[in-house]
């Protein structure tokens, strides 16, 4: 993606771009047109909200003389970006002489409508004039050092001019650094400098370095992990890291972003997404926009995930102004709106992520009407309504129901997407009402339906008498996951079909509730936590669906568990290279039936080996055994639920073992 070529000016690139489109495209475009959101939250307003910014890359044309461009960029977004107003070739063309006028444009429209500026970029390799390039090292580095106190002192004491990317796309797609004219003349130190020129600059700004291909964990951001650790281990100020995120929707989405983004805030800088765009291979349909808006919402969330991530540009906004074609022939149309100012589904996709409802819609469905019951057994009622309707189309019902004939509180027992519903796993003999309401696809509500009331049937002999109780329930052979329960057996005038086993957690409190059925007297419950107190009763039920009274109570408590306990360890290598490696995911399972809040898992490092980062875990070393213990924000696991966590370590050259005998224990 920096394949970068001769800058052509913008009217130029779209007489170009559009030569190449073929007729059908061309006439797609109106037919794809998304539905204009009406009424939207603007982006900066939901993204305040969040505590994030969302920006984009400016344009100095378009920006001063195209009303629907400055519309948006006001309205939209609360942070600019200069697309290239502020590379060295536009701010110093020739030794010493400065100019100024495109930065200071952003800058001032950023002022006048209350928006945060990152200044790109300081040190590059591309856009920089012949001059600067055929340099000696000292000549060079002074030329740098002078260029960043010039360029940074401007606008230091500016209150808009918040952050910026010092240097850019130092290292090549293998992690090794670019082989740049900055590092074939003074070797890896110009980064270190650029950052301590820029500080002595302007003391408050964040100084970021940006590199793109890095979203997810790969050998590239590992480097940059390992550069960025190592240079503030150092000392130099390095505050933030750009991810720029030039995406592809042909290439598949970062699925391990926010994991990525979450080992860099481990390190203590800020996150930011600096130069958003997803494109797609011309011309559009539905499907690939809807596919680029899934990666937009995709990239926002990993955002929204991440306190250290403070917010994200998109590299512009129209699909009229955009580098991709340029560079990616037959590729384009990245942005959110289309070449028309007109939103697309990419706008809604990050309206929405952002919090908003982007559709604008408050109009709630038609009531569902003539609700009846039908086909009522001892045990399931068959309901249907007359369908709602609505402006935006009614996307489904939920189901409502109440105990009894009075009284009690209406709760969803079930959705559906028609306008029938069959309610099942009732008790005989027993009454329950029922209503429904309908909701569309902005998640508006109608009122509720009528009410309907419906007894089930006896079951089929009409008998109404309850089993007796089972009584002398008793625990056996309990272990670090499991128990044994038995009991005494009930009778019943028609015959007990069989028990409802029921388990509260703790030794008080808490609610009963079924965690399994036997047609014995006897109930293996597993999936157990170790360590942990656990409640059990029985009750008998017979053919008819009558229940008996609950058994007496037994508590117990599992043992301190060996090897699994209640979770489950799965770890992957993710990239290896001749003297070290990335696991990632190392997956936790929660093997249990009730939450865990936390858990260790434990490995065995080889010989030589040592772990040299870690992201989403807390690992201590001791010996060749590894403790990574739950961090703080994914220590709570449901039953069956997962988290990930990952780690960096070093080996001897040549070997190619990696880490082993992972085990997880709870808690
Ligand atoms: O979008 C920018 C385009 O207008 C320029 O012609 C191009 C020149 O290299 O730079 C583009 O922006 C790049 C950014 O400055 C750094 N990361 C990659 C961006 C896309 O190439």
């Amino acid at each position: 993606m920096t394949q970068h070529r001769v800058h052509v000016p913008k009217t130029r690139r779209r007489l170009a771009a559009l030569a190449a489109v073929s007729l059908v495209s061309a006439l797609a475009v109106p037919l794809l047109s998304a539905t204009p959101a009406t009424a939207a939250t603007p982006l900066r307003t939901l993204a305040a909200a969040k505590g994030k910014f969302i920006g984009f890359a400016g344009a100095t044309g378009p920006l001063a003389d195209e009303a629907a461009y400055r519309t948006i960029a006001q309205t939209e977004f609360n942070q600019i970006t200069a697309e290239n107003a502020m590379k060295w070739e536009s701010t110093e063309p020739s030794d010493n002489n400065y100019t100024w006028s495109g930065a200071d444009q952003i800058v001032a429209f950023a002022a006048a409508n209350n928006q945060q500026v990152h200044g790109h970029t300081l040190v590059w390799h591309s856009q920089t004039p012949g001059w600067v390039q055929g340099l000696g090292a000292t000549a060079m580095r002074t030329a740098m050092q002078d260029h960043i106190a010039t360029v940074v002192g401007r606008y230091a004491n500016n209150a808009s001019l918040v952050s910026w990317d010092v240097v850019n796309e130092v290292f090549d797609e293998n992690g090794g650094f670019r082989t740049s004219f900055w590092y074939n003349t003074l070797g890896q130190s110009f980064i270190a400098d650029a950052f301590r020129y820029a500080r002595a600059a302007d003391p408050n700004a964040k100084l970021c370095i940006n590199d793109y291909n890095v979203e997810g964990i790969n050998a590239k951001s590992t480097a940059m992990y390992n550069l960025v650790q190592s240079l503030r281990a150092q000392n130099v100020p390095v505050d933030c890291v750009g991810f720029q995120s030039h995406l592809a929707t042909q290439y598949g989405f970062p699925g391990d972003m926010r994991q990525n983004l979450e080992r860099f805030a481990a390190l203590g800088v800020e996150v930011r997404i600096t130069e958003l765009d997803i494109r797609i291979q011309t011309p559009r349909t539905s499907a690939k926009d809807t596919t680029q808006a899934t990666y937009y919402t995709n990239a926002v969330n990993a955002c929204l995930a991440v306190p250290a991530c403070s917010g994200i540009t998109i590299w512009g906004f129209t699909d009229k102004y955009s580098w991709v074609p340029d560079t990616f022939p037959s590729e384009g149309a990245a942005l959110l709106y289309d070449e028309n100012y007109q939103p697309k589904p990419a706008y809604t996709a990050v309206n929405t992520a952002l919090g908003g409802s982007p559709t604008g819609d408050t109009q709630a469905p038609t009531t569902p009407s003539s609700l009846a019951a039908s086909g009522v057994t001892s045990s399931s009622v068959n309901l249907s309504w007359t369908a709602s309707t609505d402006n935006v189309g009614v996307a489904g019902y939920d189901i409502l129901r109440a105990p009894g004939t009075s009284g009690g509180t209406f709760a969803s027992v079930g959705t559906s997407t028609t306008a029938s519903f069959s309610n099942t796993g009732l008790s005989a003999n027993t009454s329950y009402r029922y209503q429904v309401r309908a909701r569309d696809a902005a998640g508006n509500t109608s009122a509720v339906s009528n009410t309907v009331t419906v007894t089930t049937t006896g079951g089929g002999t009409g008998d109404t008498q309850a089993p007796s109780t089972p009584s002398s329930l008793a625990a056996a052979g309990t272990t670090s996951s499991s128990t044994n329960l038995t009991w005494t057996a009930s009778t019943d005038n028609v015959g007990v079909t069989g028990y409802d086993i029921l388990r509260a957690p703790g030794t008080s409190g808490g609610t009963f509730t079924s965690v399994g059925t036997s047609t014995t007297t006897s109930f293996s419950n597993t999936g157990l936590s170790a360590n942990t107190s656990y409640r059990y009763q029985v009750r008998a039920r017979d053919a008819a669906g009558n229940v008996s009274a609950v058994s007496n109570t037994v508590t117990v408590t599992t043992t301190g568990g060996g090897t699994g306990g209640g979770c489950s360890v799965t770890a992957t290598v993710q990239t290896q290279w001749n003297n070290g490696y990335v696991m990632q995911p190392v997956t936790v399972t929660n093997t249990g039936t009730s939450a865990i809040s936390s858990w260790t898992v434990t490995f065995t490092l080889p010989s030589g080996h040592a772990v040299t980062g870690q992201w989403n875990a807390v690992l201590t070393t001791g010996g060749q055994t590894v403790t990574a213990k739950n961090a703080p924000h994914n220590g709570a696991l449901a039953p069956s639920a997962s988290t990930t966590f990952g780690f960096q370590a070093s080996r001897p050259n040549g070997d190619t073992a990696t880490a082993g005998t992972f085990t997880c224990t709870t808690p």
